[in-house]
């Protein structure tokens, strides 16, 4: 069975004006679709292409051919990514688990916050900062490329977000920091508590 690109669950100027329009266009129906198709060719005839893109992550960073990698971590890292924002009316607030775990492992919202910003802020070149559960316990790490925790063992991902120039240059330029600050008021918190307890 082929991977798929999977529909945005809102509108492409939903975001707005944390993340414009056209990018979320671009960077869905460009970006996101090329790396589903790439990763089907890269999987087409092999054992992998039955596999779940999951799986395919837990293989591990150091035993994926390239091709597999690169584009099975663009597929599953932005699937994620599109879940785990909302329109800033509807992004909430942690809570049950999650908010506790947040309180234990990390500190409180606020060390979150600055914690996961600096771990966005210096992931050198492209890459993804991410919010991990691990034996139960949430931490903060980044990736570089399209890598993620599933690959590198760091984890299961609650939370991530995109710091490839391609997610935020249109609006932003070399502003990163401004758009990791804006992406905390677009964060879908009920769904980062549902893969919390998923994880
Ligand atoms: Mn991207």
């Amino acid at each position: 069975m082929a991977f798929t690109l999977p529909d945005l669950p809102y509108a492409f100027d939903a975001l707005e004006p944390a993340i414009d329009a056209r990018t979320m266009e671009i960077h869905h129906d460009k970006h996101h679709a090329g790396y589903v198709s790439k990763l089907n060719a890269a999987v087409e005839g092999s054992d992998l292409a039955s596999k779940s893109i999951e799986d395919i992550c837990k293989i591990g960073v150091d035993k994926l051919a390239a091709g597999v990698r690169n584009n099975g971590g663009g597929h599953y890292n932005h699937s994620l990514f599109w879940e785990i924002l909302a329109p800033a009316s509807k992004s909430g607030a942690p809570a049950g688990a999650l908010a506790a775990a947040i309180d234990a492992d990390l500190g409180g919202l606020d060390k979150l916050k600055a914690d996961f910003s600096t771990a966005a802020a210096t992931r050198f070149g492209s890459g993804w900062a991410w919010l991990v559960k691990k034996d139960g316990k949430l931490a903060i790490t980044s990736t570089p490329n399209q890598d993620n925790p599933l690959m590198t063992g760091e984890g299961t991902p609650v939370l991530g977000l995109d710091v490839w120039e391609h997610a935020y240059y249109l609006n932003y330029q070399n502003r990163r920091p401004d758009y990791i600050e804006a992406f905390f008021s677009v964060i879908n918190w009920a769904k980062v508590g549902e893969n919390f307890d998923n994880a």
